[in-house]
């Protein structure tokens, strides 16, 4: 059977009444449902979600299903109880208002958590009944977080993407949430993790390297044997939907009944949700307060606010409707007229003639969020407007802000900044407003709903092709078996083994990094194998390595990345007569680096300087070694240094050391019938290099690498190594 495409989703994209006991299904004609239709073409198609609707009765469940079959969907029941803690609880109560940094607002409470869990594991199920291996599965928001991780669980090979809708918050305020980990492990479980924006791409990425010390490049994060990628997609509308809603009778005919309605009145159009997110009732104090300032204006502009009723069951929504009422009231009641109501204030959805209808002829589109993921009602604004007059007061806050530059963006906290927009909105001449409107229109007409989830789409398949090339040079059974056939085979053998994050874990401390008894038995045993020349590679200092190893016999230990050499037997040499006097020079910058930056700290090694910030915040770090390698590549230009950016340091020693011209020094000397190199770092990929084409490569992790192999982890490596020691203990005794 082909591929298929599964989408996973809270709600289903249907509405579903009952009247009489008599079932009603009219499907929703969502942006989401659109972006998702040119799939429903190309794969077969299912969509999973909860059907809107509580029922304990066995058989209308069943009829429900069957229903829904038919249209390729697939429901989850959800009881009142499950409904409370898991939607309006953890995702409406504890979620939405944290990624929105409304954190006085959010509720921590294990039974709302608890219920999450449950509900996530009955989605995972649920599409696990229908899910195979090479089918495409997106799950969307807040509501599934832990899905992804479900779903990788059963069905390790799938291609798994998820999209959030409303913002990341930044690390300050995730790690408050006490459920952060599984929230985190849930989303990795994701191939490919979209967000609108790159702000919160990199939020999200910054939880992951503090939260699970994990690093990326350019977005890929390795994981758990996956690259998995973080990126942005702005979402988009439905265009043509949009623009083309003024060519309709129904909405023209809404339009002129509008206008007339408003008489001469400048119009300002606000529709949200009812959402403590939305910044309505700042926006409300932003059009008194222009009132106040411009009373010229007075019985010429009218507010048309929209307010779709939402989560009225959540406390916090409730409140803020009894505020809106009050404030609208207030409003009213100070600046109206006998002829004259400022604000027109709608309770309710508009059929989508007559807000197509609003948004054709209204002069202020006015979207004052204080958090949004997005915010597609700004774009919806643009997108109708035909005869290109309008101006739209756009929060910074919102995710469109990226994209609708030309917009009069505001701080939606700032009151006169609100009052002052509206004013100077009422000035824009027709022409600018014209330009304005076209350039923004570019854009969302590019970028539509289907370009973005073709994109999506087509960047989740893409990540996956990657991190399966990726895997297939993994050490598997079959390339052990045929590493030890060539040891076997092939004599005399080399082998050249990093220390730090092959043998032991990386540690940020490494003084934690000594070698256990373990790791000793096992260079011991390797070292004294028959016709096996053993090669100890580490980027320490020397001392260091032969306080650790010095007594371990027929050991050669390579030390400072290849710089001193000590072969078994003999004494500590240094490869080459390196000069030290360019240290003078490096060392003042490296100090001023270390100062600003606490928690660095500098390394002299012989023959080389490293500036080490594992100890200090992450973030900074990061910015000053960019910093740092850009001030020193233009400085040691003309002193035959080279500069390395290595895991938490930046290296500088002279050109001409590395491991692989030290690895020279013992394939110079003797013709090795069996090469062998592994290690994980930047510094291994020079040994890689510097190999014949015969050798055996091997990288340990998952960056790029120009080995012929990867190993996973460094206890993969202990077992790999175990296994070549049988098989030379075997050699000895036959
Ligand atoms: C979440 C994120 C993100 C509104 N009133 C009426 C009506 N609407 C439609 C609009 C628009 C949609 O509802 C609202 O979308 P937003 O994006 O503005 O906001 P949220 O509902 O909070 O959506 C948001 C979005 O997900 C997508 O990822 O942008 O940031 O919070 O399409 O047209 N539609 C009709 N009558 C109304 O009265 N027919």
């Amino acid at each position: 059977m082909s591929k298929r495409f599964i989408i996973i989703s809270n709600r289903l994209p249907i509405n579903i009444t009952k009247r009489r006991g008599e079932m009603t299904y009219k499907k929703s004609a969502g942006g989401l449902a659109t972006g998702m239709a040119s799939f429903y073409e190309k794969y077969e198609s299912l969509w999973i979600g909860w059907p809107g609707i509580i029922t304990d009765k066995k058989q209308e469940k069943e009829s429900i299903r069957e229903n829904l079959r038919k249209e390729d969907m697939v429901p989850v029941f959800l009881s009142r109880r499950e409904q409370e803690n898991y939607y309006e609880g953890f995702s409406n109560k504890t979620i939405w208002p944290l990624f929105h940094y409304f954190s006085q607002n959010t509720i921590y409470e294990q039974n709302y958590w608890e219920t999450y869990k449950k509900v996530n594991i009955r989605f995972a199920e649920a599409l696990l009944k229908f899910a195979k291996e090479d089918d495409i599965i997106w799950v969307h928001d807040y509501h599934l977080m832990l899905l992804p991780h479900l779903i990788r669980e059963k069905l390790p090979a799938s291609t798994i993407g998820f999209f959030l809708h409303i913002p990341f918050p930044s690390y300050e305020l995730f790690r408050t949430l006490p459920w952060r980990d599984d929230i985190m492990q849930g989303l990795l479980g994701a191939d490919l993790i979209g967000f609108h924006t790159f702000d919160y791409v990199r939020h999200f990425l910054s939880s992951c390297r503090r939260l699970k010390g994990l690093d990326h490049d350019l977005g890929r994060i390795n994981w758990e044997e996956r690259i998995i990628k973080a990126d942005s997609f702005p979402m988009g509308i439905d265009y043509k939907k949009y623009h083309g809603s003024g060519l309709k009778r129904e909405v023209k005919k809404e339009m002129s009944r509008q206008r007339n309605r408003l008489q001469e009145c400048k119009l300002i159009l606000s529709i949200d949700r009812l959402d403590y997110s939305k910044g309505i009732l700042q926006r409300l104090e932003g059009f008194n307060k222009f009132l106040e300032k411009h009373p010229e204006y007075r019985e010429k502009v009218t507010l048309i606010m929209v307010v779709v009723p939402s989560r009225s069951r959540v406390e916090s929504y409730r409140r803020l409707k009894h505020q809106l009422d009050t404030v609208v009231g207030r409003i009213n009641g100070v600046h109206g007229t006998i002829g004259w109501t400022p604000i027109w204030y709608l309770y309710r959805s508009l059929p989508f003639n007559s807000l197509t209808a609003l948004y054709n002829i209204a002069d202020i589109g006015l979207v004052t969020p204080f958090r949004d993921g997005m915010n597609l009602v700004a774009k919806e604004f643009i997108a109708c407007k035909r005869n290109g007059k309008g101006v739209l007061i756009l929060s910074e806050m919102a995710g469109a802000a990226d994209e609708l530059g030309e917009s009069l963006l505001i701080n939606p906290n700032d009151i006169e900044e609100i009052a002052d927009a509206i004013y100077h909105a009422l000035q824009v001449p027709e022409e600018e407003q014209k330009n304005q409107i076209e350039e923004m229109q570019k854009n969302l007409k590019r970028y539509d709903i289907i370009r973005w989830a073709n994109d999506f789409i087509d960047t989740l398949i893409q990540n996956k092709e990657h991190s399966e090339s990726m895997l297939v040079k993994s050490i598997g059974r079959e390339t052990t078996e045929f590493l030890v056939r060539a040891y076997r085979e092939n004599s005399p053998r080399i082998m050249f083994i990093d220390y730090d994050g092959t043998l032991v874990p990386f540690s940020p401390a490494p003084e934690l990094s000594k070698p256990d008894k373990t790791v000793l038995q096992l260079l011991k045993k390797l070292a004294t194998l028959k016709n096996c020349t053993v090669v100890l590679n580490s980027g320490r200092q020397k001392d260091t390595l032969e306080e650790w190893f010095g007594s371990v016999p027929d050991l050669n230990l390579c030390a400072e990345h290849g710089a001193w050499l000590k072969k078994a037997g003999e004494n500590w040499n240094t490869i080459e007569t390196l000069n030290q006097d360019w240290k003078n020079e490096v060392i003042p910058i490296l100090e001023k680096y270390a100062e600003r930056t606490p928690g660095s700290f500098i390394e002299a090694k012989d023959y080389s300087l490293v500036w080490h910030y594992r100890k200090a915040d992450i973030g900074l770090g990061e910015v000053r070694a960019h910093e740092l390698m850009d001030r020193l590549v233009a400085l040691t230009a003309n002193l035959n240094l080279q500069v390395m950016e290595g895991n938490m340091v930046v290296e500088i020693k002279n050109a001409g050391v590395s491991k692989g011209r030290a690895a020279q020094e013992f394939l110079e000397k003797k013709h090795y019938h069996f090469i062998f190199g592994i290690g994980d770092a930047y510094t291994d990929e020079m040994l890689f290099q510097n190999m014949p084409d015969n050798a055996h490569t091997i990288k340990v992790g998952f960056r790029a690498t120009v080995a012929k192999y990867r190993i996973k982890s460094y206890k993969q490596v202990r077992e790999l190594l175990q296994t070549v020691i049988k098989e030379g203990l075997n050699e000895k005794t036959t």
